[in-house]
């Protein structure tokens, strides 16, 4: 089989790249290790910066979305029992939209079905070959057969324990991480949202998120130990555990129910460098991990995609590689912001192990001045709403 680009991952960022790159004719097959309904079983992010929402219309794939979003203008910040809100449209003139990552691949999945799209399932032993050559190839099995794909460029949409990030030479590849003491324990219940916006709580037993996806499904989130699994964790003590994090207005009237999923996220910043080797690209979480607090995971996968499909286009219409011989410098110079904002409120609503009086001191500080002070507040609100691409 021959293709154009041979894209690895069936996630939001390898459908949104297929999607897109079919619009302008350009040829790709997508390789995915998982089934469809595997994939679609992973509960994710929820939050969408309009940024990705414009690549959504642009791809063809916002029908769905525009009728059943909720726009939220701004967002709540609690400590304790005290609480601020932060208005993005009075302080950027911009939203974010709510709309679970769930329904994004469902609804790029639909469209690259209805289109012909080429992707295989249930691949094993997807190997990249010749990437630092003219002449690059995928190999793969399934079903016990092997198979190859020639192709001019290869995506490595293949998330964080991919296999393309590892073809880069560690000779090449510069990686930094950073590992947080803990992790969030998330829920998802058929109950209506506690609250029009979301609520980022921090108290002092630790940090919770109350979100949503629609007005009868409610994601909720309380930072855990990273020795606990779900099954540490009753319906019930969740519940309490949520109760006691969030202002007692909220908790008073938090409808609660059975959950429907309930699964622990270990938290992780992570950059590789650089995205791009030979006619290999690298993108989404294939390349960078942030912790969920900033609601910067999937939104960072969709720029790389805008940088990646404009760049592409570029070299297939016009015969000019600016765009690719420049996409990982673009597309790192967005990630390494989007990994300063994930890392900044990670560090002011969460509670850390080590923190002594004086910590937490300067920790509450810091959440009285983004409370007072509206530069303060459009700083956040910038960097939330999504910096431009
Ligand atoms: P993905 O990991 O989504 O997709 C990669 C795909 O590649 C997968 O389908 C995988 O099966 C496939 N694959 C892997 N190896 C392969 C191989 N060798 N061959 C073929 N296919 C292969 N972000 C937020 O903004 N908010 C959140 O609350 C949030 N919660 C998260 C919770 C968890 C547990 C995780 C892991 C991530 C979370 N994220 C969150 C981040 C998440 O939303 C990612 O940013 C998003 O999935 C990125 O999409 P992709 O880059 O497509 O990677
Ligand atoms: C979610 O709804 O899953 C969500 C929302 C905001 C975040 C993280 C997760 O910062």
């Amino acid at each position: 089989m021959r293709t154009q680009v041979a894209i690895i991952g069936g996630g939001p960022s390898g459908l949104l790249l297929s999607q897109l790159l079919h619009q302008k004719g350009i040829d790709t097959v997508v390789l995915e290790r998982k089934t469809k309904d595997y994939v679609l079983g992973r509960i994710r992010a929820g939050i969408l910066e309009t940024g990705f929402v414009d690549l959504m219309r642009e791809a063809g794939v916002s029908d769905r979305m525009d009728k059943e979003c909720f726009v939220h203008d701004g967002t709540v910040i609690s400590f304790g029992d005290t609480e601020f809100s932060i208005n993005f449209k009075d302080l950027t003139g911009s939203h974010v939209v709510v709309y679970g990552q769930t329904e994004v691949t469902r609804d790029l999945y639909d469209a690259r079905e209805a289109m012909d799209g080429k992707i295989v399932f249930n691949t094993d032993n997807v190997t990249i070959h010749g990437a630092d050559t003219d002449t690059p190839f995928v190999t793969y099995t399934t079903d016990g057969a092997e198979h190859r794909i020639d192709c001019d460029y290869i995506a490595g949409c293949d998330g964080f324990h991919g296999v393309s990030r590892q073809t880069i030479p560690l000779t090449v590849r510069r990686e930094y991480e950073k590992l947080y003491p803990f992790g969030w324990l998330g829920v998802l219940s058929e109950t209506p949202p506690v609250h029009e916006e979301l609520i980022y709580a921090c108290s002092d037993r630790g940090f919770a998120l109350c979100s949503m996806r629609n007005e009868n499904l409610s994601r909720y989130y309380i930072q855990c130990s990273l020795s606990d699994s779900p099954e540490d964790w009753t319906d019930a003590a969740f519940w309490t555990e949520l109760k006691r994090r969030i202002p007692a207005k909220y908790a008073e009237k938090l409808v609660t129910g059975p959950s429907i999923e309930k699964s622990i996220a270990p938290l992780r910043s992570f950059v590789t460098e650089p995205m791009r080797w030979g006619r290999l690209f690298l993108c989404g979480d294939a390349a960078h991990i942030v912790p969920p607090t900033g609601a910067k995971g999937l939104n960072t996968a969709a720029s790389d995609i805008h940088y990646l499909y404009n760049g592409l286009v570029q070299f297939y219409e016009e015969a000019d590689r600016e765009g690719i011989d420049r996409y990982s410098e673009k597309a790192l110079a967005r990630i390494w912001k989007a990994e300063r904002f994930s890392w900044s409120t990670t560090n002011l609503l969460h509670r850390f192990p080590y923190q002594n009086e004086f910590d937490l001191k300067m920790q509450r500080a810091d959440i009285d001045f983004l409370r007072d002070n509206r530069e303060a507040q459009s700083v956040f609100a910038q960097n939330y709403v999504g910096l431009p691409y």
